[in-house]
């Protein structure tokens, strides 16, 4: 390709991008996937995966163009499928739709795929290009490379904090850490996740709703899960009544009884395994990723953080830094003992950095060990 060519081709990718996103947040535990048909230069069709189940997009965009799909480029950011799932493989139906190239972003790891479709088109006589914009296809469906690949949820650690690193003041005031901005910017990452979790401590002292809450109505509410151990939360907790259409899930200890008239609620029980008299996250994760979870929300407190840091189960930190400084004993947003020394820190990589109102909001990924 010619850098002229290159550049069109991002072009066309970025609109399919853009169509991709339109689906962040409910195609789980698919992919979000974006495609754009163009032909002479000019966008014939768009579509987007818009549920688990149903259509994928370069299906859609095929339906859409009908027979100008004929002699069309198709971008897609997910490389097609090659597989009879519970579609028929996408494929086989730009092979019989007459599309002349095809233009990837990311390569599809579900081993159902992986590298099959592209060598399928290629097969069929269908020009491909692949990894164009790679990286930003990737990052758009990180969450779901991390669950395709190993079965587990992606999780997102979120927290806002002062600029010394605090949650809450010494008396646990937390109204409002972050600003205006922030806050909508959480409500907008809500949106996008499967399921927000919090611990006991946060759910008893802030009474949160874990709904997402958008301008004029818009946006859903992700799952909500809560760890209450013992069950020892009292069952007056917005969390197990205010009304939504999605489900609270109460995971906590097997062997734990649940009273009777808890059932009634309508909230659901997650038996957990117990790992040194705590719920084993290991196992809670198994148990959402079964649920078709694949990207965790993590909303505190310091104690959860902690475990989730400690058990090296965060892909990703995202801190809303407010230009304030709580002081003293008041809590970091990590809690438990400080290492010894500055050489055994946590280290994180990746960090980015960008202004939100009068906050910042710091992302940054945990180093493997
Ligand atoms: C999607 N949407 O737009 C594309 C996908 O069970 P199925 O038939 O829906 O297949 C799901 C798999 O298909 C998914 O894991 C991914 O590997 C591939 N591509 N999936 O849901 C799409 N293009
Ligand atoms: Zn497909």
């Amino acid at each position: 390709m010619t850098r002229s060519e290159r550049a069109a081709a991002e072009g066309f990718m970025r609109l399919a991008l853009a169509e991709a996103a339109k689906g962040l947040g409910r195609t789980s535990p698919n992919p979000a996937v974006g495609a754009v048909l163009v032909k002479d230069g000019r966008v014939v069709a768009r579509g987007h995966h818009a549920r688990a189940g149903g259509p994928h997009a370069e299906v859609v965009a095929l339906r859409r163009a009908g027979e100008e799909a004929r002699g069309a480029d198709l971008y897609t950011t997910l490389e097609p499928c090659s597989h009879f799932g519970k579609t028929p493989p996408c494929s086989l139906a730009l092979l019989e739709a007459g599309v002349r190239r095809v233009f990837v972003g990311s390569r599809d790891p579900n081993l159902l795929v992986n590298g099959r479709g592209i060598a399928r088109l290629r097969r069929g006589g269908v020009e491909v290009t692949a990894g164009v914009l790679r990286e930003e296809c990737d990052a758009l469906n990180a969450h779901w490379f991390r669950y395709i690949t190993s079965g587990r949820p992606y999780v997102t650690l979120k927290a806002a904090i002062t600029l010394d690193g605090k949650l809450a003041t010494r008396d646990g005031d937390a109204r409002w850490v972050s600003g205006e901005a922030s806050r909508a910017e959480a409500h907008r990452l809500r949106d996008r996740v499967d399921a927000v979790l919090v611990g006991a401590g946060t759910a008893r002292a802030d009474d949160p709703r874990l709904t997402t809450r958008l301008p004029r109505g818009r946006g859903r509410d992700p799952v909500r899960v809560v760890l209450d151990p013992r069950l020892s939360l009292p069952p007056s907790l917005k969390l197990f009544h205010h009304r939504s259409k999605a489900p609270t899930l109460v995971a906590h200890l097997a062997g734990v009884r649940i009273p009777a008239r808890r059932l009634a609620e309508g909230v659901q029980f997650l038996a957990c395994r117990e790992r040194r008299g705590r719920i084993d996250l290991h196992d809670l994760l198994d148990r959402l990723a079964a649920r078709g979870i694949a990207h965790l929300l993590v909303e505190g407190g310091a104690e959860v953080h902690r475990s989730f840091l400690d058990e090296g189960l965060a892909d990703r930190v995202l801190l809303f830094v407010a230009p304030k400084i709580a002081g003293g004993e008041a809590r970091s947003w990590v809690a438990g003992p400080s290492v010894a020394r500055m050489a055994d820190a946590l280290a994180l990589e990746g960090l980015s950095v960008r202004p939100l109102g009068e906050d910042l909001l710091v992302t940054a990924v945990p180093v493997r060990r």
